[in-house]
């Protein structure tokens, strides 16, 4: 349902608001000063966040940005290069933080959807070594949000992942959104986590809560994540607070299979409205991919039309018009939308 105010929000599932549930635990939550590891509300997160994807620590973190940026810190050296697809968020939607902070390139795959195969990661690293910049860690996105929310197959994750480990890549997995993708291919995330050494994943996308995000990956690697945490200024204190919302975001994660539901209602309506401008075939999950042009209207007229409909979008990206589902959207706001286009 659109939020209270009367706006129906499309721009992204990072926007959903706190439940009365989470407001409440919130309000309630047993805290301590987690610098010192005194918060049992974060120790709690963090434990139940490291089992959901089979990995043996976890370090809460602010956002996702600083969970994949302390994966990249901590699995590489400062000349190092980073190998991932074209449209990974780590390379592109993150203010060049990797190189910022750590020092690191990126040798990027054209693997449309986020799915890097063994033949790319053995083209890749036969440029590497006496004169190409080392390759030392590699990055998956799952789901992958560029490309509309997109599954990578746990096979060809596993194939891939073994072509890396041959030539002794560490991995890592954005896992922003690790529990739609593994909803969406109908296998556990652990599986999905398996072959990495750390996965990040978000509580306050589809999860629903409102801040938040984890690393989680060996004892020792998120320790280090831990100390660099810190130095990023990402150490916080009586944090039981965002962390006990997180906690009923993780615990009911089941519930994302009414945001994909959703999304394919709203991908069937604008494919049987308007022909070609959504590929049915790649709408996998709870983000749908427009192509704008096919819509037959110049996009400033839409704009304007969801305007006055209390209808909230982002403006399309390379032609691109990306519209997400979440808890605090529904069947009517669909139409809503729906209805406000030509
Ligand atoms: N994605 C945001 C924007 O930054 C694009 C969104 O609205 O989808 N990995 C992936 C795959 C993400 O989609 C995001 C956020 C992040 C990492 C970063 O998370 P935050 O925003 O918490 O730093």
């Amino acid at each position: 349902m659109a939020f209270s105010d009367g706006i129906a929000d499309f721009r992204s599932d990072t926007v959903t608001r706190p439940t009365a549930a989470m407001r409440k635990a919130m309000a309630e939550a047993e805290v301590g000063d987690d610098v010192y590891s005194d918060d049992p509300t974060v120790n709690l997160l963090e434990e139940e966040s490291a089992e959901a994807v089979g990995k043996e620590a976890a370090v809460f973190v602010p956002s996702g940005t600083m969970g994949n940026q302390l994966a990249v810190m901590t699995q590489t050296r400062p000349g190092d290069e980073v190998l991932c697809d074209e449209g990974a968020h780590v390379r592109n939607v993150e203010r060049g933080a990797a190189s910022a902070l750590s020092g690191v390139a990126f040798r990027t795959v054209p693997a449309e959807g986020g799915r890097i195969t063994p033949g790319d990661v053995e083209a890749a690293m036969a440029l590497a070594g006496r004169f190409f910049p080392a390759i030392r860690l590699m990055v998956w996105e799952n789901s992958h949000n560029l490309s509309g929310g997109r599954v990578v197959p746990k096979e060809l994750m596993e194939a891939t992942n073994e072509a890396a480990r041959r030539h002794g890549l560490s991995i890592h997995l954005d896992g922003a959104r690790i529990f739609n993708a593994a909803l969406a291919l109908g296998v556990p995330a652990t599986e999905l986590a398996a072959g990495a050494d750390t996965v990040q994943f978000c509580f306050s996308k589809g999860l629903g809560a409102p801040i938040g995000s984890v690393l989680c990956g060996p004892a020792d690697l998120i320790a280090e994540a831990r100390h660099l945490r810190k130095r990023l200024g990402g150490g916080m204190r009586q944090v039981g607070v965002i962390a006990a919302p997180a906690r009923i975001a993780l615990a009911e994660r089941a519930r994302l299979v009414e945001d994909h539901a959703l999304a394919r209602s709203l991908a069937e309506a604008f494919a049987a409205r308007y022909p070609g401008s959504v590929d049915l075939d790649t709408v996998e999950t709870n983000i749908v991919n427009v192509d704008v042009a096919k819509l037959g209207v110049p996009y400033p007229e839409i704009a304007d039309r969801l305007a006055a409909a209390g209808v909230l979008v982002n403006a399309p990206f390379g032609g691109i018009w990306r519209l997400v589902t979440h808890r605090d959207v529904d069947q009517a706001d669909v139409d809503r939308l729906l209805a406000a286009l030509p």
